[in-house]
């Protein structure tokens, strides 16, 4: 147990500076954000109860996904797009983010003459805008494919990404491969991934987020991936293999772990029997995310002291997490660097 009070534990996960890599950003939206997206749509009668899942409630991945569809309502004009993009990202600055990677399926509207490649500039101009407002925090984009869509929109994807990559100063790194993961199959996904990796995007794959999906995550798996998340059924002990472990093992794949979307989207039954301990008991590198923190509202802290308090681990063992995370991003060399500073700033005497 902790010598700490609630208070000062609150704190000291609030001021503990974090590495967010893992963050869908419709998922992300908090019900401040969504006040202003309802009355700019009110005719869609959307309620708070219909984009987000409160503490104690338990939903589906199913019944996630059609959460999803919800905000996506709520989210179809350019204009929406800047503001809920700045919105999260002054979001996760507030709560003691210094580096964030954002990511997004990149949505054409025909009703709101939305195109995918202006929803990806129209993220970017985000991202700088809250540069030249100095908000203090770091932020990369990762181009996410969503698995209902085919490979067809799969290889589209990776061509935005790649025009994205050389076009946007260092703002977009990569892809994401997410969505349901109940549909389609990975396979069909393999030439559009691998042309990805063979024109330097970074690739981080939900992998084995529902216990069917071990083929699947072999295959993906010898690309290899440069970060997984979620890997719930990874491992021997929830249905996994020892091959699939191997191969994480063997190119030492960082994972990106969400604990309270998994507890309330049920395929974790509770925070104690998270995957987390398995992992973290190897020495393994794993990164804790939030996952979408409007959605289950959440924030990367009290994800942080949700971990702390599951697990009993130390202020000391927290921090080194948070530190480790700097090291699995997709961030260029300098960056890393000039993060690793300010965790050195601010590490404080005692801890
Ligand atoms: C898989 C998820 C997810 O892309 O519109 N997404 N995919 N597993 C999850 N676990 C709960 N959470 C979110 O953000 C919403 C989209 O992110 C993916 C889904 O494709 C969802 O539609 P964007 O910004």
């Amino acid at each position: 147990m902790s010598e700490w009070s609630h208070g000062e534990e609150n704190n000291f996960y609030r001021q503990l500076p974090k590495v967010e890599l893992h963050a869908h950003l419709n998922g992300s939206v908090s019900s401040e954000t969504i006040d202003k997206l309802i009355a700019r749509k009110p005719h869609l009668n959307i309620q708070h109860s219909m984009t987000a899942i409160r503490s104690g409630q338990r939903r589906t991945l199913d019944e996630c996904f059609q959460v999803f569809k919800v905000i996506h309502q709520l989210v179809d004009t350019e204009e929406d797009i800047l503001m809920v993009a700045k919105d999260v990202i002054k979001e996760f600055a507030d709560d003691g983010v210094k580096y964030l990677e954002l990511r997004s399926t990149p949505r054409a509207e025909p009703k709101t003459g939305l195109t995918k490649k202006r929803y990806v500039e129209t993220i970017i101009g985000a991202i700088q805008q809250c540069k030249q407002e100095g908000v203090d925090i770091e932020v990369r984009f990762l181009v996410a494919i969503d698995r209902r869509n085919g490979s067809e929109v799969a290889m589209e994807m990776v061509k935005l990404a790649e025009d994205f990559m050389l076009s946007s100063d260092g703002v977009v790194v990569g892809l994401d491969l997410s969505g349901d993961p109940t549909v389609g199959h990975g396979r069909d996904l393999l030439p559009a991934l691998q042309k990805a990796k063979s024109c330097g995007l970074k690739l981080a794959l939900h992998l084995s987020e529902v216990s069917s999906q071990a083929e699947e995550s072999e295959l993906l798996l010898d690309l290899p991936p440069d970060r997984i998340g979620h890997g719930t059924f990874l491992h021997p002990e929830v249905g996994g293999t020892c091959s699939l472990v191997e191969k994480v093992r063997k190119n030492n794949i960082p994972l990106e772990l969400c604990l309270t979307s998994n507890v309330k989207g049920q395929t974790v039954p509770s925070y104690d029997k998270h995957h987390f301990l398995y992992w973290y008991n190897l020495g393994h590198p794993c990164v804790i995310c939030t996952d979408d923190k409007g959605v289950f509202c959440t924030d990367l802290s009290q994800e942080y002291q949700l971990v702390a308090s599951t697990f009993d681990l130390s202020r000391e063992a927290m921090w080194d997490l948070s530190q480790k995370a700097i090291g699995c991003s997709f961030a260029p060399q300098s960056v890393k660097k000039r993060l690793e500073q300010t965790w050195a700033e601010l590490r404080p005497q005692v801890l």
